[in-house]
C-alpha cells in the first residue's frame, strides 16, 4: 500500500521505482498534448502545400467571428460548455491506404495520439472501392481539448475485377512503407512505456508527419498509372504514390452558407451543392462543402531511369459545419428524408440541378422539427444537461427526472455536437473530387468485419459514445439535486 502511494507521487514527479529504487525518468506528454501539437504541425505543412487552404481558413475564421458577434446567446452557450476555444483549432483530413498492415500500424501510431476508429463506412455502394473508419478522441474531455480527426479509408482491390491489373497494384503496395523507421520506433515506445516524453512526443510528430506529405514523384510508370487510373482514378491515387498524402484538411465553420456562397470572393470555386442536411435553425448532423481538386504536376519513372512529367488530380479543400449528433432514431428519420429527396432529384456533378435539389431537401425536410426542446422530447438528438443558476441554489432532497427538472427551470440542455461523418457526403465529397462522368458500379458489400480484422481492432460504435456523455451529465445533475446535503 505504502508502496503503491509512494509510486503514485513518484510518477507525477516522472520518477518510477525499480526494485525499491527511484529512477528519475522525463514524465510523459498527455496523448492530448501530441494530438493537439500534430494537429497544428499537419496544418502548417497543408498551408504550404495547398495555399487554397490558407485561403479558406482565413475565410472561415472571419465568417465565424462575424456569426458570434451577431448571436450573442451562441457565443455564450459555447463559451459556458468550453466549446469555444476548441472551433478555430478543429479540422478533420483525409487519407486513403493501399494495404490491411497500412491501416494497423496507422491505428497505433494514431492511438498514441488519443485517436481511436469510430465507425465504419461502406463507400463501395457509392461507386468508390474503399471502406473507412474515422480516427478521433473519444470521451469529452478530449474532444474539448482537440477533436482532430482523420478518415481513413482502405482500398479494396477485390472490387476490381482486372485481375491483372490487381496483381499489379498489390505489387507496388507490398514494396513501399509509408512509415518511417523513427515514426514505428517511437509507436513501440510508447506502446511499451505508456507514453512519450517531451523530446520523444515533439520527434514523434515531425516523423509521422511524413507519412501525410505529398510526394510529385509516382513509383509507378506512367503506363501502369494511366491503367490504374482508368480502372478507377481511387486506385491510381492509392497505388501510385510513395504515402497516403493528406488530401483535404476541413476547418469547422459556424455557417456554412456563408461561407459557400463568399468563396468565389476569394477566388475559389465550391462543388454546386452543400452535402448533407439542408440550411435550419437548429443545425444537425454535419453540412459539408468542397472544391475541386487541382490538378497537379507529377512526374513518373521511365523505362531508361528518367522522369517523365504528368499530372495527378488529388487535393482538395473542404469546409463543415457541425450541428447535434443524432440518437438512432433521429439518424433513422434523417436518412429516411434525404433518400426521399433524392428520389425526387439526384443532384447532377455538373451542378446543373443544384437549386432543384436543395428545394426538394429542404421540403422533405420540414417534418424534421426544427427547435431543441422539440427534438429532445421526440428523442431526435443527444444532449448534454447542467444545471442551471436556480438548480445550483436548490438544496438537495428534489424528486422528479430530468423533464420536471427542465420544467422548473433547474436543469438546462445543450446540444452534444456530432463528431462523426455521414457516408452519403463522404460519398459526394469523393464523386465531386474524381473529377470526371465516369459513374462506376460496385455491388454494395460492406464488409467491416474484415476491415476490422485488417485493422487489428474492433471500431467503436458511435451511438454509445454520445449516448454514454449524455447519460453522464444527467447523472451529474441528479446527484446534486437530490443529495440531502447537496448545498456547496
Ligand atoms: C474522404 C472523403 C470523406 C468527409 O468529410 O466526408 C470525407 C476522401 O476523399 O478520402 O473526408
Ligand atoms: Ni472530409
Amino acid at each position: 500500500m505504502r508502496q503503491a502511494l509512494e509510486q503514485a507521487l513518484l510518477c507525477e514527479k516522472g520518477m518510477n521505482l525499480f526494485q525499491g529504487r527511484a529512477i528519475v525518468t522525463a514524465p510523459h506528454v498527455s496523448p492530448d498534448d501530441i494530438r493537439h501539437a500534430f494537429s497544428a504541425a499537419m496544418s502548417d505543412m497543408y498551408r504550404t502545400e495547398v495555399p487554397a487552404y490558407g485561403t479558406l481558413m482565413e475565410l472561415v475564421s472571419d465568417i465565424n467571428a462575424e456569426t458570434l458577434a451577431a448571436d450573442p446567446s451562441l457565443h455564450e452557450r459555447l463559451d459556458e460548455t468550453d466549446s469555444l476555444a476548441r472551433i478555430s483549432e478543429e479540422r478533420h483530413g483525409a487519407i486513403r491506404l493501399g494495404t490491411a498492415a497500412e491501416l494497423a500500424t496507422m491505428r497505433r501510431i494514431f492511438a498514441v495520439m488519443g485517436m481511436y476508429p469510430v465507425g465504419y463506412y461502406d463507400l463501395s455502394t457509392a461507386g468508390v472501392p474503399v471502406h473507412s473508419t474515422a480516427f478521433r478522441p473519444v470521451g469529452e474531455a478530449a474532444l474539448k481539448r482537440n477533436p482532430f480527426r482523420v478518415f481513413t479509408s482502405l482500398l479494396r482491390l477485390d472490387l476490381i475485377a482486372d485481375e491483372t491489373l490487381r496483381a499489379e497494384a498489390e505489387a507496388v503496395l507490398a514494396k513501399r512503407q509509408i512509415f518511417t523507421d523513427s515514426a514505428v520506433a517511437l509507436t513501440e515506445k510508447a506502446e511499451r512505456d505508456g507514453g512519450l516524453a517531451q523530446d520523444d512526443a515533439d520527434r514523434f510528430v515531425s516523423e509521422v508527419l511524413e507519412t501525410f506529405r505529398w510526394h510529385d514523384r509516382a513509383n509507378v510508370g506512367a503506363d501502369l498509372y494511366h491503367r490504374l487510373h482508368d480502372a478507377h482514378r481511387l486506385i491510381a491515387d492509392v497505388v501510385s504514390f510513395k504515402g497516403p498524402h493528406i488530401n483535404h484538411l476541413t476547418p469547422r465553420t459556424l455557417d456554412i452558407d456563408l461561407v459557400q456562397a463568399r468563396m468565389p470572393e476569394r477566388g475559389i470555386v465550391p462543388k454546386a451543392v452543400v452535402e448533407g442536411p439542408p440550411t435550419r435553425k437548429c443545425p444537425i448532423l454535419l453540412r459539408q462543402t468542397s472544391f475541386k481538386a487541382l490538378e497537379e504536376p507529377v512526374s513518373f519513372l521511365g523505362a531508361d531511369g528518367s522522369w517523365q512529367p504528368g499530372s495527378h488530380t488529388a487535393r482538395f479543400g473542404e469546409i463543415e459545419q457541425r450541428g447535434i449528433a443524432l440518437t438512432p432514431k433521429g439518424r433513422a428519420l434523417y436518412d429516411m428524408l434525404l433518400d426521399a429527396s433524392r428520389a425526387i432529384v439526384r443532384p447532377a456533378a455538373d451542378g446543373s440541378n443544384a437549386a432543384d435539389y436543395e428545394l426538394a431537401l429542404a421540403k422533405a425536410f420540414e417534418t424534421f422539427p426544427d427547435d431543441w426542446e422539440a427534438i429532445r422530447a421526440e428523442g431526435l438528438g443527444y444532449f448534454s444537461y447542467s444545471l442551471t443558476a436556480k438548480g445550483r441554489a436548490a438544496h438537495g432532497e428534489i424528486s422528479g427526472d430530468i423533464d420536471t427538472w427542465i420544467a422548473d427551470g433547474l436543469v438546462q440542455f445543450d446540444p452534444i455536437v456530432y463528431e462523426d461523418f455521414l457516408p452519403v457526403s463522404a460519398a459526394g465529397i469523393f464523386q465531386s473530387n474524381l473529377g470526371d462522368n465516369a459513374q462506376h458500379e460496385f455491388a454494395a458489400s460492406p464488409n467491416q468485419r474484415h476491415f476490422e480484422a485488417d485493422l487489428g481492432a474492433g471500431v467503436l460504435n458511435e451511438f454509445d459514445h454520445y449516448a454514454g456523455i449524455e447519460q453522464a451529465s444527467i447523472d451529474a445533475c441528479r446527484r446534486v439535486l437530490t443529495m440531502a446535503d447537496a448545498a456547496e
